[in-house]
């Protein structure tokens, strides 16, 4: 077979354009005597696939003959981004393909508009996966991400008189190159019927569960290649489809509609993501998508584990290891111990000391209201046998607890399963008992973690003397798509002052132009870089918006999801006060102002009434602000609609400062934060979250940090119930224009909408309380305008503020994904890089 296919495909241009010609003309029957640009995408994108193709399948030959131990990142959301720039960067194929696509009459550039930016995620935790797939293939580490494949992504987020709209995102509208369907890669999974007992060859009782419905999981594989290096790994999806012995039989009995119910059904599973970020919903549908991706995946899994001729069980943990992206995963605990008893029929004792081994959970927020807790009820009904061994665990559990504690209410609390308010599993508790690492994404989240979140298994775990079974694991974001794809000329100027691009790799070699914080040239082409970045932008926005900037202004950016934990409603309080400020001021005064282009974006959970109306309040301060000429010289505002991957890559280079303002303690990290620094933008923020190691390590100086610190939160939380919570006047005053219908463009309905956003926050008796002001906003506020103060000074000083944002962006070494992943594959994986060799 080897001896019949050709070589691997040439890189040379002329053999490119040879082959993006064939794809227009064989796979793609359109005339290549008249191509359009889509056309164009997309035979070069499958020119690009096959070569992605080529790497991807020797990889994965060369994982499977050295018998590497292997990572599996299973996760619920994905936010990939646009795949044909990252594939071309990666694989270093822009040169060739720019020449080639060129020679055809095309500029590449001009194509990358056609990809699709597929939305299967809700944000941070998404994205995060994505950056952590790039850079396990780019580390050359074997490990492979497992998901779903919605039908439909978030959705799409329009504005319709300042109001979110949700619309649907049928992402797979258009073709999809990047993936390749595998009808030969799909298993069974079962949902409802029930346990039977029966008694094995050797006379033991067993459980088998049999019956109810079974969908079939199809995989379609994203190859995801590494950057510098010869591997390609997998990114693993799965669709559901109707499993097909089902139709036949209800075909046969003539009940056609049933049948085709029973097809829609299988199909809905994969049909949605939930658009929730955050938060915790107990929908049946949302827990058949976990346990559909996580049984197909295991299933998948084992059986690549199973390849190895005579495998002994016990190799398990040294050739797997199992990460779960938050709780949405965890019934992999529960899954695997089913596989490993029932269907491989090895004894409990040997299946739990093999699952607690093989997994390993991330937690990634502090909000209770994410953490899940699926009702018994519901399991009981789609997966009876789950239920069984959960409750199995749990008494053993429970049992050994009591043996240590006594009888003590820690006991209950600790419990897999909640009594009150309604009887339901503890998903958080489950993926700590069933893994070997447990992990926050910031030091300060870690601690949470370990002191608040799960502080009674913290002590549990110390008092069996595994301490460190709690780890941290600081986010990070790749340098390949947030510098060296959305941000070019950034990236030319360090290969420039570096002599190479390697610190594309090793950003830790940046560091060396710290000595240049001062170097004029370097001043000028940074100077250079940001203005091509905001004019960019500036383009993005008048095409995408009509919106007219300064790029003179300073650009002062907020995006990530809408949350009031985030405080957006902070910023918008406060560009209100800016408002009035620049009004009041005389004409003189006014051009005194630092002029500023202030923009926010994010989607808000359609459920999230205040989210939406935050999204309101902001897009009428912009209207009323553009419609007042005193002062929207100096000051623009605008709500950038449906915020996403291929958005930020125009967002975060064009940005001065960005707003990271969340209340001490409630972030678990950010990463869009690392994004914003890393293309040389300054922070506004609090000691929150990845904040505080952004800050250490770029310096104090370059952080513009105000607010409380989360060790003070309890007290002031604590001084507000006696009532003394004093709101600065500044605040009470913008609380009065609010009031007053200033931004409400006349409807009284908006007036009495924004009104109760502030009537929550200015009930002084209730402030740190869930009806109060929860995450002080009126407490922070003084020192927020202080900060907003410092800005707008330091920034009126070009050189200081160029010297800043240069010491900080290469100051990042430590937020590259890079860095981060190495530290799970060494500390939690134990997986090591299998690069393989150069092909012949
Ligand atoms: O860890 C990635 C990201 C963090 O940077 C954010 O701070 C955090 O809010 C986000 N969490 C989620 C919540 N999902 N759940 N559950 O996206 O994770």
């Amino acid at each position: 077979l080897w001896e019949l296919m050709e070589n691997y495909r040439s890189n040379d241009v002329d053999s490119v354009q040879r082959d993006i010609v064939a794809h227009a003309e064989y796979t793609l029957a359109c005339t290549r005597f008249n191509l359009s640009d889509a056309d164009a995408y997309r035979a070069a994108s499958l020119a690009v696939r096959d070569r992605l193709l080529e790497s991807f399948n020797d990889t994965s030959a060369y994982y499977l003959e050295q018998d590497v131990k292997r990572g599996y990142y299973l996760s619920a959301e994905y936010l990939m981004g646009r795949a044909f720039q990252n594939a071309l960067v990666n694989l270093d194929l822009e040169p060739s393909f720019k020449d080639a696509l060129m020679g055809l009459g095309f500029e590449m550039e001009d194509l990358f508009a056609h990809d699709v930016d597929p939305g299967l995620g809700n944000g941070g935790l998404g994205r995060l996966a994505a950056c952590f797939l790039d850079s396990m293939a780019t580390l050359s580490l074997p490990v492979w991400g497992y998901g779903i494949r919605y039908t439909y992504g978030i959705f799409r987020q329009h504005i319709v008189d300042g109001k979110q709209v949700e619309r649907p995102d049928y992402w797979l509208a258009s073709t999809y190159p990047w993936e390749i369907p595998r009808a030969d890669i799909t298993y069974p999974v079962r949902f409802g019927g029930r346990v039977e007992d029966y008694a094995d060859e050797a006379g033991a009782w067993r459980q088998r569960w049999v019956g109810g419905e079974i969908v079939q999981a199809m995989a379609y594989d994203n190859p995801i290649p590494g950057f510098d290096t010869f591997n390609t790994n997998n990114l693993r999806l799965w669709r559901s489809c109707p499993a097909e012995e089902f139709d036949f039989d209800a075909f046969n009995d003539s009940k056609y509609s049933e049948a085709v119910e029973q097809r829609r059904r299988a199909e809905d599973l994969s049909a949605v993501l939930y658009p929730n970020d955050d938060k915790w919903e107990g929908k049946v549908l949302r827990l058949k998508q976990q346990y559909f991706f996580v049984s197909a995946s295991l299933q998948d899994l084992l059986r690549e584990f199973l390849r190895k001729p005579n495998r002994q069980w016990s190799e398990l943990p040294d050739k797997v290891a199992v990460q779960m992206n938050d709780t949405h995963p965890t019934l992999s605990v529960l899954e695997m111990m089913r596989l490993l008893v029932d269907v491989q029929k090895l004894n409990w004792d040997q299946a739990w000391d093999l699952t607690k081994r093989t997994c390993n959970y991330t937690n990634h927020t502090v909000m209770p209201e994410a953490l899940e807790k699926w009702p018994v009820e519901m399991l009981e009904e789609q997966l009876p046998r789950h239920l069984q061994i959960v409750g199995e665990i749990n008494l053993r559990f429970v049992k050994e607890l009591i043996k240590m504690y006594g009888d003590v209410p820690k006991v209950q609390r600790l419990s897999i399963f909640q009594e009150e308010p309604f009887k339901a599993i503890r998903m958080g508790n489950l993926a700590v008992l069933g893994s070997t690492k447990v992990n926050g994404v910031a030091a300060i989240h870690t601690e949470i973690v370990k002191k608040e979140t799960f502080a009674e298994f913290y002590q549990y775990f110390c008092d069996i003397g595994q301490k460190d079974m709690f780890v941290n694991m600081t986010n990070g974001v790749t340098p390949r798509r947030w510098i060296h794809v959305a941000n070019r000329p950034l990236s030319d100027i360090y290969s420039k002052y570096l002599g190479s691009q390697k610190w594309l790799t090793n950003m830790e070699l940046l560091k060396e132009l710290r000595k240049k914080t001062e170097d004029p040239a370097l001043h000028k082409e940074w100077a250079a870089m940001k203005m091509q970045a905001k004019q960019h932008l500036a383009t993005w926005l008048k095409e995408h918006m009509g919106l007219e900037v300064d790029v003179n202004s300073l650009f002062d950016m907020q995006f990530k999801r809408i949350h009031e934990y985030k405080r957006q409603l902070m910023n918008a309080f406060y560009l209100i006060h800016r408002y009035s400020q620049i009004k009041r001021a005389s004409p003189q005064e006014r051009s005194k102002f630092q002029k500023r282009t202030c923009l926010i974006g994010g989607k808000a959970a359609p459920a999230y009434v205040n989210a939406k109306t935050i999204i309101k309040l902001i897009n009428n301060i912009g209207q009323v602000i553009k419609n007042d000429p005193d002062v929207s010289p100096y000051l623009t505002v605008a709500f950038v609609p449906n915020y996403s991957v291929s958005v930020a890559e125009a967002i975060c280079p064009a940005s001065d400062i960005s707003q990271h303002i969340s209340t001490a303690g409630t972030e678990a990290s950010g990463t869009s934060n690392m994004k914003f620094v890393m293309n040389g933008g300054l922070i506004i923020g609090t000691m929150d979250g990845a904040n505080i190691e952004i800050r250490e390590e770029g310096g104090n100086d370059t952080m513009f940090i105000f607010g409380c610190l989360e060790d003070e939160v309890e007290s002031i939380k604590k001084k507000a119930e006696g009532g003394h919570y004093p709101i600065d006047a500044r605040m009470q005053e913008v609380f009065k224009t609010i009031r007053a219908g200033a931004f409400s463009l006349g409807d009284a309905q908006v007036t009495s909408d924004f009104s109760g956003l502030i009537d929550k926050l200015s009930d002084t008796t209730k402030a740190g309380t869930w009806e109060g002001d929860k995450y002080l906003l009126c407490y922070d506020f003084p020192s927020y305008l202080d900060a907003q103060e410092r800005v707008d000074a330091t920034y009126a000083d070009q050189k200081t503020w160029i010297k800043l944002c240069i010491q900080a962006s290469v100051s990042m070494a430590k937020f590259s994904t890079d860095r981060t992943i190495s530290d799970y594959a060494e500390v939690i994986w134990g997986v090591k890089p299998a690069p393989r060799p150069a092909p012949q």
